[in-house]
């Protein structure tokens, strides 16, 4: 970028701010229809604004060439940066879609000892997974951030499961184009194939080697560092695997399905 003459530099950053502005009121996400993902941001640079266009046209621009575009941009084997342990975040910030108060009543129903994980769709191994099952299994550990497009990150430490491990394991069909849970607290999402399969991609089961504490996704929760926050599903209780497009709790109401961070 050091190249470009300075007039369109300060267009750019004139662009960039407008824009991460616009990320951070959530009155006027809602409004754009959550088009942007910060993944989608960094895609700003070197763009210019159309004669009469406003700041919400070419957010809505972007957006469009994001969902088409990403899935090629993003690169299997791109690892997202990790930290050491005292960067971690402490204490580290809750977030749902409902206050922290309505936790227990909201996600608290799963018992560790009689709770099987469901497995549905393109899956050979059907058979249900208890937490002794699965603890059982190899395991990993990553401390990454965690970026939530409210406008704030963190960097945690999750333990589980290398993700891809576990599709092997079940016998997933691998060349299916989605993966999708189900939460106990409601909240739903997907993801594609490739970001599945991915290195970092981690069935978790620990947060800072403790067993996940229900704000945090008891029984489990899917940790992508290379997803924004809402694409990292916690309170898992069925894992499916399909061609279906289903969409996600965020993302049916407007927020990037692609959502790489
Ligand atoms: N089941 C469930 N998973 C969820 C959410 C939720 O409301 N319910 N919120 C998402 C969002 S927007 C964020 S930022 C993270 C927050 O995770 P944390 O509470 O571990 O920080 O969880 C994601 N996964
Ligand atoms: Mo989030």
């Amino acid at each position: 970028m050091g190249q470009l003459p300075d007039d369109i530099k300060s267009q750019e950053s004139e662009i960039i701010k407008a824009a991460e502005a616009e990320l951070k009121d959530p009155a006027r996400r809602r409004l754009l229809g959550n088009v942007l993902t910060l993944g989608g941001l960094s895609l700003l640079t070197g763009v210019t604004l159309f004669h009469g266009e406003t700041i919400n046209d070419l957010l809505k621009r972007v957006s469009r060439f994001n969902d088409g575009a990403q899935g090629f941009l993003f690169n299997p084997n791109d690892l997202a940066p990790t930290y050491k342990a005292s960067d971690i975040k402490d204490p580290f910030p809750f977030n749902a879609f409902y206050h922290l108060d309505a936790l227990e009543a909201k996600a608290g129903s799963v018992e560790a000892d009689t709770f099987r994980l469901k497995l549905s769709g393109l899956i050979a191994n059907k058979q249900a997974w208890s937490l002794n099952d699965l603890n059982a299994l190899p395991q990993v550990t990553q401390i990454t951030r965690h970026i939530c497009i409210e406008g704030w990150s963190a960097i945690g430490q999750w333990g589980g499961v290398r993700f891809s491990d576990f599709l092997q394991r079940i016998d997933a069909d691998t060349t299916a184009k989605y993966v999708g849970f189900v939460c106990s607290d409601g909240y739903f999402t997907s993801i594609d194939m490739a970001t599945a399969l991915h290195a970092q991609t981690q069935l978790t089961l620990r947060f800072k080697d403790q067993v996940l504490p229900l704000k945090f996704g008891f029984p489990m929760k899917i940790r992508m560092p290379t997803k924004l926050g809402y694409k990292n599903p916690k309170h898992v209780i069925e894992i499916f695997v399909s061609n279906t497009y289903s969409g996600g709790f965020w993302e049916n109401q407007g927020y990037n399905w692609f959502g790489g961070s």
